[in-house]
């Protein structure tokens, strides 16, 4: 079942003046499109307990796939629970220490990355030398209604400090297994945060590839910048969701200036909206062309993305110093961040006791140290200080 989106698609359309029709054609046709690709369903495992290789097959050759439902009713619930105190908690403006009820806000504690904020509907990515220049070109930026703020909260990095569902979403055996088939038992964490598209408000991302470290490594191979998992807590639709360039992970570095100038449009024709329903997680090569428009419709998306590395992409590389400065991680600074791992295990086991929990191999024989409570949570504090970045 997909969500019925005619009323944010015409509400899409109506900001584009001359190009309504244009838009409202590309909306409809990309989904039809996304929705025939066969690269959609339950996480599925063979007798073996092994990923189905038509999953594997199908990631290969797309850039992407979505699990369907991989996610309870409950757990969904807990992490629509933690994005209300989420709100509950923003600064009261940008740059305010506190929030509506006068308690510290989130992110004021924070070193690291925390809370990013953004002009309505704008693009504040896009043509600009941020995050190394990767957004190369500045979509339209609709205007947005009269009585919407100044700025608004547009991404939430580090998400596992300041919520235990995001750090128990972390630990999802199924996912894991998938993260393990692709990136092999020592995989590494990355960075995790939140993508928050409120409706009428969302800033856009405008289209990019995400890698940075090793576009020009002989080792080069559609891997070898990782991939995040995004998980769906509302849906994604094509006026709020990322669009996607299915098979250019595999592509090397791709000029997406001339993309733009070529189609004549920001509106690539080979893209396609990646949809889903609440509870569903994507797999998404971060090689791959992607990007989102500002949400003029309806629909909230807030996408919980968690990445991970294989450790041969991370190990002794100098970080690409865009979600935390730049270190090189050798093996001390690698096992550090994965503790991460052990505490998100343990706090999926705390709320899931029925649930088999992941083995993380880098920590199996450590695993029983990590206790998750109340003191642990907080000890996250700028853990992402140390994501990988790469
Ligand atoms: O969620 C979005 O709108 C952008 C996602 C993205 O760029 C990413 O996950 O790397
Ligand atoms: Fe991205």
């Amino acid at each position: 079942m997909v969500q019925d989106i005619s009323r944010s698609i015409e509400a899409c359309a109506a900001h584009y003046g001359e190009d309504a029709d244009a838009v409202r054609t590309y909306l409809i046709e990309g989904q039809a499109r996304a929705l025939a690709l066969p690269n959609r369903g339950p996480l599925r495992f063979d007798e073996a307990g092994e990923v189905h290789p038509d999953i594997l097959a199908a990631y290969s050759k797309y850039g992407f796939y979505i699990f369907e439902n991989a996610l309870s009713d409950e757990e969904v619930a807990d992490l629509k629970a933690d994005l209300d105190a989420i709100r509950a908690n923003y600064p009261t403006h940008m740059g305010a220490d506190t929030d509506a009820q006068g308690r510290p806000a989130i992110g004021s504690r924070n070193k690291a990355m925390a809370l990013q904020w953004a002009k309505p509907l704008s693009d504040p990515l896009g043509g600009t030398a941020l995050a190394n220049g990767r957004h190369q070109v500045k979509l339209f930026e609709p205007k947005a209604k009269a009585d919407a703020p100044a700025a608004s909260p547009f991404y939430l990095a580090g998400s596992l400090q300041f919520s235990p569902a995001c750090l128990r979403l972390y630990a999802h055996p199924g996912l894991l297994k998938v993260v393990e088939t692709i990136n092999g038992e020592d995989f590494t964490p990355f960075h995790e945060g939140l993508f928050i598209k409120e409706a009428g408000l969302g800033a856009a991302v405008s289209w990019h590839q995400d890698g940075d470290t090793h576009w020009d490594s002989p080792d080069f191979d559609e891997n070898i910048h990782g991939f995040n998992l995004m998980g769906q807590i509302y849906g994604s639709t094509a006026v709020n969701g990322v669009w996607v360039i299915p098979g250019t992970h595999k592509d090397g570095r791709i000029d997406i200036t001339k993309l733009v100038a070529d189609a004549g449009t920001e509106r690539l024709p080979q893209a396609l909206p990646i949809i889903c329903n609440a509870g569903d997680v994507v797999i998404n090569n971060r090689q791959l062309v992607h990007g989102s428009f500002a949400n003029t419709g309806y629909e909230t998306r807030v996408t919980a993305n968690f990445g991970f590395h294989r450790r041969s992409s991370v190990l002794n590389v100098k970080g690409a110093g865009i979600h935390a400065e730049a270190a090189t991680f050798d093996d001390a600074f690698i096992a550090e961040r994965s503790k991460v791992m052990g505490l998100a295990i343990a706090a999926r086991k705390a709320r899931f006791p029925d649930e088999t929990p992941y083995s993380y191999a880098p920590l199996a024989a450590k695993q029983d140290e990590f206790i998750w409570d109340a003191a642990a949570q907080a000890d996250l504090l700028d853990y992402n200080l140390m994501d990988l970045s790469i």
